[in-house]
């Protein structure tokens, strides 16, 4: 079988959590599967550091868009087939719309019959459904309208947060609302119903269908204009023994989280991966202006060096992005005593031009 997925879905979604949950259940349960991070920053970026720190089989994309460098992904899937993976799955930059067209139906094109396409699938979360219910027309509403337009299989993430009755309401809207896709409820979290999007992905097949979806749509144009992309990563010199990482992580989050709150900005997803080379590392993430800060994994011991690598998608100016971050880092930075060496540093306003 040489079976391939695409997971697309919003910002935060959980496309990273579920592909590492789903990748590590598959080959502990049935056989071997491996993942793609694709991003449009340079390498070692936060998703596939923190993929390669839980120990799944993963690679990742970088630079460029699946959509746009089929060779690259033929040559990735080619050598994780070769190593007897049966099932890929790889995610997709940005809001993803347009990648049903681009990757399944471009790679059909130009490697026909060389893959088995999964069927096409969206990760939702909670939440999504009353958005799209309340009859909103901005740019939020537009762009998971036409994710979802997309969908093969719908799968609303993480359902450790609702209610069964919840859960159940969600489903049902979901499946109302796109009754061409199938809905399937997990938690990537807990690991509920790894065994259910298993099946689906490798037993049921891509529709290939072409939908109806207007891309030069002005709401989903000025959306996509609003963002950017950030991406840093840097190393950090611990002066003392009582470093907490996992607080250093979280004030940094809140202060950037300030900064945008005060610019009157949103922040869709800011991730904060730090690591020791003995492999001890922390994850925070924020998930808008006025969400609650998470802590995704907490440091297990004291560190003395640490790798950072800061990557966001905030609907702010790049320049604007820029200072606050690069502030954020210093002020925060010399609170908790650490010398920096900032290595890499890419911030990409995708409303620019080439
Ligand atoms: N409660 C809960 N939280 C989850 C679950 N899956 C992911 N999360 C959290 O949701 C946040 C976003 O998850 P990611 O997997 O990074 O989301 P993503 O879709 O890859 O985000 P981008 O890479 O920015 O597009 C993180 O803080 C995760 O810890 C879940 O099943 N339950
Ligand atoms: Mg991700």
């Amino acid at each position: 079988m040489k079976k391939f997925a695409v997971f697309s879905g919003f910002l935060g979604s959980g496309k990273t959590s579920t592909m590492m949950a789903l990748t590590k259940y598959y080959t502990a349960a049935h056989g071997k599967a491996a993942m793609i991070s694709n991003d449009l920053g340079g390498k070692g970026l936060a998703d596939h550091r923190l993929a390669k720190l839980q120990g799944c089989n993963a690679a990742e994309i970088t630079d460029e868009c699946i959509c746009f460098c089929h060779d690259v992904l033929r040559n990735q899937l080619e050598l994780f087939y070769a190593d007897g993976v049966e099932l890929v799955v790889s995610d997709i930059p940005g809001f993803g719309v347009g990648a049903l067209e681009h990757v399944y139906h471009g790679m059909e094109h130009d490697y026909p019959a060389a893959f088995e396409f999964a069927p096409f699938t969206v990760l939702t979360e909670p939440g999504t459904v009353q958005i799209l219910s309340s009859g909103r027309e901005d740019d939020m509403a537009s762009i998971l309208q036409a994710q979802l337009q997309e969908a093969d299989l719908i799968v609303l993430n993480k359902c450790d947060l609702l209610s069964k009755d919840e859960k159940n309401r969600e489903l049902r809207m979901l499946g109302d609302m796109f009754p061409h896709a199938e809905v399937i409820g997990i938690s990537a979290r807990t690991g509920d119903r790894l065994e259910e999007l298993s099946r689906k992905l490798t037993e049921g097949k891509a529709s290939m269908h072409h939908p109806d979806i207007d891309y030069e749509d002005k709401d989903l144009q000025h959306a996509m204009g609003m963002l950017s992309e950030y991406y840093i990563q840097y190393h950090a010199q611990v002066c003392c023994d009582d470093f907490d990482g996992t607080a250093y992580l979280e004030a940094l989050a809140a202060e950037i989280q300030q900064s945008i709150r005060a610019g009157g900005y949103e922040i869709p997803h800011l991730k904060l991966l730090a690591w020791s080379p003995e492999g001890n590392y922390g994850k925070v993430d924020l998930q808008g202006a006025d969400r609650a800060i998470e802590i995704s994994h907490r440091f297990s011991q004291p560190c003395v060096d640490l790798a950072v690598t800061l990557n966001t998608t905030a609907a702010c100016p790049p320049e604007e992005l820029d200072a606050m971050i690069l502030s954020a880092i210093e002020s925060v930075s010399t609170k908790y005593r650490l010398e920096l060496l900032i290595f890499k540093k890419e911030c990409i306003g995708l409303g620019e031009e080439e």
